[in-house]
């Protein structure tokens, strides 16, 4: 494992924009000074029990007190928080803001065409995820049940959610992008009984065969006894009887009202699989207490939430930013939350633009990718829209370049906004490097500084050694636990120790590099493992090549991530064929499909090289640093290449890829 040394892309510092601090018609920060935070970090990690303590109080509900803060550490993989509480997530994210203040508007839906609008408020929001609990209790479903939800982003996907935890039933959203190869896994893994999907999607003006994806996926899914379905085009879809029923005639028959099931801290709240560097994803167990805490926590101090904002994040509900930031962070502070359908560039790219004017967001959060892309189309779509409603704009997902960074100031932000880069994983429920909006400077490509509670390390990665002080560059770590941290992988939790609590004694190993520059300044440095990241999907090496493999033509395949401008890395994968396949024209094009497939749209290769052989050490590992190297252009600095079985490998690889 190597981290390429120190190069911090920038050295300007911007100060907290005077706009947030002047007290004109912009609330006060929670946090207004970086003294004021200094202060309160260090207490959140000398004194958790306390800190904690007090915010679980302060932010949420709880049906039954706690009386302990937290219990476990990484030695034992035995963390748990708020132990002796008890509560329920729905309860915290819409029966307390129905019951204060009924007509308030809870999500805007914003459709794929932007005149389809719909707006819900917390009273219909009671009702509806009252109604989705009694349907599927009336399929007999019960607390501590998985039900997998594979929908559209429209507002039955947050419905459903919310009424699995009304339940506590746990929830395991699918991004409706994967393929049903890919959903029939997940649903086997969870062992799913339930299945909440939709007719069709509709996405950029596109329709997606929602219903026929989880139809293919069903064929191999035994444990599967019902699927509800919505109606969201109205197109013909093939429908089941026994297996299938309509969502309408299910929710015209149930109650509106349900009572909340009340739940202890650490019962599972939802799985989320992600990718690691082994070909199995992994369904990361989320609990109750601490990962709605750390939701709620966030949104208040990162977005800097106050009453009336109107908060904005352009994620899907498929992946943990659309969970923890458009559902469960805002909708525990009782906020309005914007469900956004369609693509930034549907129908023009000033649809975000148009978005952020029309609904007058506060907040706004999207990921370096789309801001990359958006800023190579103009200027002109961003300044025709007022965008001065918003005070605080984030970025997640990847490292975000300074040009892009300084793009999104100066054009979105005008220099009146606070940028938040914020850096956290699935694993780490939400936001844990960031700076706060009225409190940090910040350095356009800098995630800053640990968020309230994170304790982060920079680790020798062969010694496992703490490079202490500032101006070092290794793996980044996390010392002690914190609320919202995954707490197992589920029915595997020799895994969940494996991978993240075993590598480095005593820490959390986030499997990224990352610097800590002289004036303390984290910069996240990207993967350290075989995980790539494109547009910020989190794809596993491992998982594309074992796709690969599954052609009938295909002996061995190897890929690795490339630079990309655009989407931040893109795939290349080397295959090597089996003897005797003549014809290998049009070859690639089937390949790129069989990922498509086995995987989803999003993992498809950029490149594939027919290759030879592959560069193997005499043990016959496969030497990806090369493969990677030589994708990026640096044939040249290739290292020490003497352990490869063969060294003359490495030119063909060369002249194939470049075409020398
Ligand atoms: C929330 C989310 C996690 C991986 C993570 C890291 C990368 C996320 C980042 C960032 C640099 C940021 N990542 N945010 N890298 N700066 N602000 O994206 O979760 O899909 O699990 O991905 O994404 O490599 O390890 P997830």
């Amino acid at each position: 494992m190597t981290v390429e040394p120190a190069t911090p892309a920038s050295e300007k510092v911007y100060p907290v924009p005077e706009r947030l601090l002047a007290g004109g018609n912009v609330p006060k920060p929670w946090v207004s000074s970086f003294d004021e935070y200094k202060a309160k970090w260090e207490e959140s990690v000398q004194n958790p029990t306390k800190f904690f303590g007090n915010l679980a109080r302060e932010l949420l509900s709880w049906s039954k007190p706690f009386e302990t803060v937290t219990n476990g550490s990484f030695e034992q993989g035995d963390i748990a928080w708020f132990l002796e509480g008890e509560l329920n997530v729905a309860f915290n994210c819409v029966d307390r803001h129905a019951l204060a203040n009924p007509d308030k508007i809870a999500i805007i839906h914003e459709g794929d065409e932007p005149e389809n609008v719909r707006k819900i408020t917390y009273r219909e929001l009671l009702q509806q995820v009252s109604r989705v609990a009694n349907v599927l209790k009336s399929l007999d479903v019960r607390k501590g049940d998985n039900v997998a939800i594979y929908m559209p982003m429209v507002p039955e996907a947050v419905f459903a959610m919310l009424a699995c935890a009304r339940i506590g039933a746990v929830h395991s959203v699918v991004f409706a992008g994967f393929s049903s190869d890919s959903l029939r896994d997940r649903i086997n893994d969870a062992g799913a009984r339930v299945v909440l999907t939709a007719d069709e999607g509709r996405r950029g003006g596109k329709n997606i065969a929602t219903k026929r994806i989880v139809d293919k996926a069903l064929e191999t899914a035994p444990t599967v006894e019902h699927v509800l379905v919505l109606r969201r085009t109205g197109s013909d879809v093939p429908f089941t009887a026994g297996r299938d029923l309509w969502w309408h005639d299910e929710m015209a028959k149930a109650r509106p009202y349900c009572p909340p099931t009340s739940m202890n801290a650490e019962d599972p709240l939802f799985l989320l699989y992600t990718s690691g560097s082994t070909g199995t994803p992994k369904g990361v167990v989320h609990t109750t207490g601490g990962y709605l805490l750390g939701a709620a926590a966030t949104v208040k101090y990162v977005f800097d939430y106050h009453e009336g904002d109107i908060h904005a994040c352009m994620a899907d509900v498929g992946w943990i930013t659309g969970h923890t930031y458009i559902v469960y962070g805002p909708l525990a502070l009782g906020a309005t939350t914007v469900l956004f359908e369609s693509t930034p560039t549907y129908p023009d790219p000033a649809r975000f633009w148009n978005l952020v004017e029309k609904h007058k967001v506060t907040q706004f959060y999207t990921a370096p990718t789309a801001i990359r892309a958006l800023r190579r189309l103009g200027d002109k779509w961003v300044q025709q829209a007022d965008l001065s409603s918003l005070r605080v704009i984030g970025s997640v997902g990847e490292p975000i370049n300074p040009e892009a960074w300084e793009w999104y100031n100066e054009q979105v932000g005008k220099g009146q906004c606070a940028v938040v880069d914020t850096y956290w994983q699935t694993e780490t429920g939400s936001i844990i490097v960031t700076p706060l909006p009225g409190a940090t400077a910040t350095k356009p490509g800098s995630a800053t500084f640990p968020f309230f509670g994170i304790q982060p390390v920079i680790l020798d990665p062969v010694t496992g050694q703490e490079l202490e002080g500032n101006d070092v560059t290794g793996v980044l770590a996390i010392k002690q636990p914190w609320p919202s941290m995954a707490r197992s992988v589920y029915n595997n939790h020799y895994r969940y120790l494996d991978t993240y609590l075993k590598p480095y004694k005593g820490h959390y190993f986030t499997g990224d590099g990352a610097t800590r520059d002289k004036d303390g300044y984290i910069w996240i440095r990207g993967r350290v493992d075989d995980v790539i990241n494109v547009s910020g999907h989190r794809l596993s090496t491992a998982e594309i090549e074992s796709a690969l493999i599954l052609h009938h033509s295909v002996v061995e395949a190897a890929v690795v991530g490339g630079n990309d401008e655009l989407t931040g890395q893109c795939i290349h994968a080397y295959v090597t064929l089996k003897p005797n396949i003549d014809d290998a024209k049009d070859l690639d094009k089937e390949l790129v499909l069989q990922v498509r497939k086995v995987i989803g749209p999003f993992a498809a290769p950029k490149k594939i090289y027919i290759v030879n052989d592959l560069p193997k050490t005499r043990s016959g590992k496969i030497m990806r640093r090369i493969l990677r190297k030589i994708v990026n252009g640096e044939q040249d600095s290739l290292g020490d290449i003497s352990t490869l079985a063969d060294s003359s490998v490495v030119d063909h690889l060369i002249k194939c890829v470049h075409k020398v």
